[in-house]
């Protein structure tokens, strides 16, 4: 395990000596220490990536040779899946299978934007036909310059992934900072880039805490570009932050997604994919599908088998066999899911099952998932993000009312509708305000495909093309050709 900041490709203990806890959320136990970057430590991780940006040419080298550095990260990721996957369970307690998945996605979305630079060499520029025939014009895509990027905890090395592919791809240099709770894999991926040969200076990766090293690469006047994924306010602080010297942003932030089943749905198809949109990484997913909406006809029926089926996910550490639900991240994050489901016991909503610490777990942040019934359509149960294993669920009567409650909300990440007929299906995909839509499933994500919210979600999507975008600008070239008819 990694220990100390990567910074101008070399390891370093933080400029004061801090070091911070890391703790294993299924045993509770200090498994590492990892150094706590300080202000002086990003602004010399953000002097590295501007040198590497501005005179070593990074976002001068062609595409193809950028691609071939991301697809030996891709590989690197690759050969020690197993070992990083590992990692990921111990310091976010997640199950291994889905561990396993991640770090697969994440060197997959390496080797996608591998794909994306070559591209960028084959399509440099743009030709703009112009009215006035005096001049030419063309558009040429640029990298913006030094991307500061600021992550969660859930998915750890996957959202490492995120930024930094696209970022890199682009030409831009980095310096990413991971989650406080969960620091192991970037650091790996720090590693798996030294490993690959890549540039000094291109990618730094600074641990410690959001409100020292996070605020020093927002407030850092050497940054050019903030991306981030996390919590609303911490959101609205960055995009202030940003707005200070105008710095490009993109923020993925939470949601409170809806779920629509309608009474011709299948029901036990039905229960899967709701367990999947809110159960899966122990509902601390930005896009869980957590308010679901079940048409009246169908309603008693499919919550009796979503609580027998609930009631079966077998609970424990991650790297038990069969686990199905890990714990929750941190402390932090077990007492606040707690007390939101107090919240909502007290504002009249019903626990259908779960809302409890499972028996038999004397340590670990260990939760039941829970199905909570009634909860007010004005409580913060219905409405707020609670990012752990909770669902509400609710009736409705018509597809009109289920698009009404659908997006009633100041969140519009994603949405999901389940219905045989396909029309009603197309027809509630487009009602719905959010950016990912799923019709007939919940949760599955491509690297190929926009991934960002509307309205308090965010700003500017991720992966795909959009991805690469995000860390590009926009350059008009004009040239005057002719003095003909002044
Ligand atoms: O997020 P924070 P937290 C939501 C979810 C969760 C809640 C709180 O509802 O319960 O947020 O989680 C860094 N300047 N999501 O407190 O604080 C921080 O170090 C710069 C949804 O963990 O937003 C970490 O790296 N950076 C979300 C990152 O921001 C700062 C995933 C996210 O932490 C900073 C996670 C500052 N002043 C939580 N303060 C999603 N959209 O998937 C903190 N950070």
């Amino acid at each position: 395990m990694r220990s100390e900041l990567y910074i101008d490709g070399t390891w370093r203990p933080s400029s004061d000596g801090r070091t911070f806890d890391v703790v294993n959320p299924a045993t509770e136990e200090v498994i590492h220490r990892a150094a706590a970057a300080s202000a002086e430590d990003v602004d010399i991780a953000v002097k590295a990536a501007r040198r590497a940006f501005d005179k070593d040419g990074w976002p001068k080298l062609a595409g193809r040779k950028r691609a071939r550095y991301l697809r030996a990260i891709a590989d690197g990721i690759r050969a020690r899946q197993a070992e990083v996957a590992r990692l990921e369970v111990i310091d976010n307690g997640k199950p291994l299978p889905e561990a396993d998945w991640d770090i697969a996605d994440a060197a997959g979305c390496f080797d996608f934007y591998a794909g994306l630079a070559e591209q960028l060499d084959n399509n440099p520029e743009e030709p703009i036909a112009l009215a006035d025939a005096r001049f030419t014009s063309k558009a040429v895509k640029e990298p913006i310059g030094v991307a500061g990027a600021i992550i969660p905890w859930n998915y750890p090395l996957l959202m490492a992934a995120w930024k930094v592919a696209p970022a890199l791809a682009a030409g831009c240099t980095v310096v990413l900072k991971p989650a406080e709770v969960t620091s192991l894999t970037a650091l790996e991926l720090a590693a798996i880039a030294d490993e690959a040969g890549l540039p000094p200076g291109v990618l730094n990766i600074v641990t410690g805490a959001g409100s020292v090293a996070g605020q020093a690469i927002i407030d850092h006047k050497g940054v050019d570009k903030l991306a981030f994924t996390g919590s609303g306010p911490v959101g609205a602080k960055i995009m202030a932050a940003a707005a200070r010297d105008i710095k490009r942003v993109s923020l993925e932030l939470g949601g409170k997604s809806p779920f629509v089943v309608f009474d011709d749905a299948d029901i036990d198809d039905a229960v899967e994919w709701i367990m999947f949109g809110i159960f899966w990484n122990q509902g601390q997913v930005c896009s869980a599908t957590s308010r679901v909406l079940v048409q009246e006809g169908i309603y008693e029926r499919l919550l009796a088998r979503l609580v027998e089926e609930t009631k079966k996910i077998k609970i424990g550490d991650g790297l038990q066999e069969g686990v199905l639900l890990g714990p929750l991240v941190s402390r932090r994050q077990y007492e606040q899911v707690l007390a939101a489901i107090e919240a909502a016991k007290d504002a009249g909503a019903m626990v259908a099952c779960g809302g409890k610490r499972p028996e038999g777990f004397e340590k670990g942040y260990y939760l039941e998932p829970t199905v909570l019934t009634n909860a007010p359509l004005d409580s913060d149960a219905w409405r707020e993000e609670i990012f752990g294993p909770v669902l509400c669920i609710r009736p409705f009567a018509t597809e009109e009312e289920a698009i009404e409650l659908a997006n009633d909300s100041r969140f519009g990440l994603a949405a999901a509708v389940m219905s045989k007929d396909d029309l009603r299906a197309e027809r509630v995909a487009s009602a719905f305000r959010a950016g990912i839509v799923w019709i007939n499933c919940s949760q599955p994500t491509f690297t190929e495909a926009p991934w960002g919210g509307y309205k308090e979600s965010g700003l500017g999507r991720e992966l795909g093309r959009w991805g690469l975008e995000n860390y590009l600008e926009t350059k008009q070239i004009t040239k005057y050709v002719s003095e003909d008819s002044w």
